[in-house]
């Protein structure tokens, strides 16, 4: 073993003062189960983050085919009420916690080492426990659906009074979010120090891929909100059960109160969704059009503009609970003033790929797809900012369609476009760009026959969260839950396409197989061994990669 990797393997601590006549120690790889739950190796965590984000992907989906199903007519045919709101409720809290969230910090934990040049994460062992959170937490919110009054049931924002009312259901979801917490704090606690302390040579903050300073800044935001979540849902539980009256106005509390700490994590929370989907479409994006970045510093500016607005602009959320005119301008002004570093970055992607070479691969169209359509869900949200229009679409699906439009064609078009971009990488072979194709298509069409028409049910007044609705809304309903249906089936060709390239593909990748992509990941065999990066990549070969992203 050279000095280099001797200094350099992770599991050199665990080991000091042992002697040691061989040069394997860190590889006793475990095999079989004990390989996955002992796991500390990133890309093995990376895996199971991305395998448990899809699996809750698929859940979450069928509660919204459940939804989609009893609004396909009015009336109530499938469910009661009761158990519709659950279905909602446990939808949004899947899809946000445990469907985009861990895509997110899955990707962050496969490619980050790999894009910096360091040999895994810096925190192995905490890294294993934040992933080992996530399955409990899920089988909380599953348990809950069957507990005496069934699971929480006031929606994914988890209001009082009605959390206050329910069962042991919404215990059940507090403990949930409690671990999902603890997980996404000890998870970006080990991606920004990853970032900061384990670079490789040449690597500077100012020359790192977007996708890792996208990473960067939403573990920031991750790390300042997620605690703030636990104190909201911390002070429903002792209402609940300990004599406190935060939120009960019979005792002098507010719930109101409730729904400012609740936005103060939830709007960040947003951006925690959508910051790293920009970085992932930031290395895609230059790739495909073989040509570098464009503006990559006011890209970085950009990110962290966003990321520090974010945290003064919650109460757009509350237009309707009625505040102060001033309170009302001022928060309507500083939600659109996000729309100036999110504008930089769509005017960025476009002047990338103005006259570059561009060619279309499967990831670069759902990048290119995600460009489009997160620019409809940010115009609606500008249309959603505007404080006496916001009176009128407050919880109408308007708000669904918008949501949707940054949440689906945004943060999960760019996992897609992701998955299919480091697939080559992750599994040695190359995805069939038919399939690829036909996903991307098909989930384009229906997602947009899905959620277009909330636009329209919003706008002529149709409620969010109802089982049942008046006639007039029935046309674009049934249009929707035929999309939905439609949408969700694609989904399944995509898992398909995911085994059958883990099984061979369509051939053997090549270490490198896009001709545009400059970043490390790229300089190590794909396969991706099992450890990468034990010497640091070579200063020239940093700088090598850096000079075709003209950085
Ligand atoms: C493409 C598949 C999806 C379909 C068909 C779908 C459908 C729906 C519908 C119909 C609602 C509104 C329920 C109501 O207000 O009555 C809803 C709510 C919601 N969805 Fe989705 N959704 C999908 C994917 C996602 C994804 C990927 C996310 C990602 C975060 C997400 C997040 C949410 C949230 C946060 C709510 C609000 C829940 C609440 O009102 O408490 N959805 N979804
Ligand atoms: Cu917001």
């Amino acid at each position: 073993m050279t000095a280099a990797t001797d200094t350099l393997n992770p599991t050199q601590g665990d080991h000091a003062g042992e002697a040691h006549g061989h040069d394997d120690h860190g590889h006793h790889a475990a095999t079989g189960w004990r390989r996955w739950v002992y796991a500390t190796n990133h890309k093995d965590i990376g895996t199971l983050y991305l395998w448990f984000s899809f699996s809750m992907f698929i859940l979450g989906g069928t509660m919204a085919l459940g939804i989609r199903a009893e609004l396909f007519t009015p009336g109530l045919q499938f469910w009661q009420p009761e158990f519709f709101n659950q279905l909602t409720t446990l939808h949004g809290i899947i899809m946000v916690f445990g469907a985009i969230m861990p895509a997110f910090t899955g990707l962050a934990n496969w490619m980050l080492p790999l894009m910096l040049g360091a040999p895994d994460m810096a925190f192995a062992r905490m890294n294993n426990w934040s992933f080992w959170l996530l399955p409990p937490s899920a089988l909380l919110l599953v348990i809950s659906l069957f507990v005496p009054g069934g699971a929480a049931a006031g929606g994914w924002t988890l209001y009082p009074p009605l959390s206050l009312q329910f069962g042991m259901g919404m215990d059940l979801a507090i403990f949930s979010v409690h671990l999902l917490g603890l997980s996404s704090i000890m998870g970006s606690i080990n991606i920004i120090v990853t970032i900061l302390n384990m670079r490789s040579p040449g690597m500077t903050l100012m020359k790192m891929p977007m996708f890792a300073w996208t990473s960067l800044v939403t573990a920031y935001l991750l790390i300042a909100v997620a605690p703030v979540l636990a104190g909201a849902v911390t002070m429903l539980l002792t209402d609940r059960h300990f004599g406190t009256h935060f939120f009960k106005a019979v005792g002098g509390g507010d719930p109101v109160l409730f729904q400012h700490i609740f936005w103060f994590f939830g709007h960040p929370e947003v951006y925690i969704m959508a910051l790293p989907a920009f970085g992932i479409v930031s290395q895609i994006i230059p790739t495909f059009a073989r040509k570098p970045l464009f503006g990559y510093h006011s890209m970085v500016y950009a990110t962290a503009s966003i990321a520090i607005l974010s945290f003064m602009v919650w109460a757009h959320h509350m237009f309707s609970v009625g505040m102060p005119a001033t309170a009302q301008l001022f928060f309507m002004f500083m939600t659109m003033l996000i729309a100036v570093p999110t504008g930089v970055k769509v005017f960025n992607w476009i002047a990338t790929m103005w006259q570059g070479a561009m060619s279309f691969e499967t990831p670069m169209l759902f990048a290119v797809g995600f460009v489009c359509l997160f620019t409809v869900g940010g115009f609606s949200g500008l249309v959603l900012s505007i404080a006496p229009v916001d009176t009128q679409m407050h919880d109408t699906y308007y708000v669904v369609a918008h949501f949707h439009y940054v949440l689906v064609a945004g943060a999960l078009f760019s996992l897609f476009g992701a998955v299919y971009y480091w697939l080559p990488k992750w599994t040695g072979y190359m995805y069939s760009e038919k399939m690829g194709k036909f996903h991307f298509w098909w989930s384009m069409v229906w997602f947009n026959v899905t959620f277009f028409p909330m636009h329209f049910l919003g706008l002529a007044g149709m409620p969010r969260r109802i089982p049942d609705y008046p006639l007039q809304f029935t046309d674009f309903n049934a249009l929707a839950s035929v999309g939905a249906f439609c949408f969700g089936l694609g989904q399944l060709f995509f898992l398909y396409n995911v085994i059958h390239t883990i099984r061979g593909g369509v051939g053997k990748a090549p270490a490198n197989p896009w001709e545009g992509a400059h970043t490390l990941e790229w300089e190590v065999p794909s396969p991706a061994p099992h450890h990468t990066w034990e010497t640091p990549p070579s200063q020239e070969l940093v700088e090598k990669g850096l000079k075709e992203q003209a950085l």
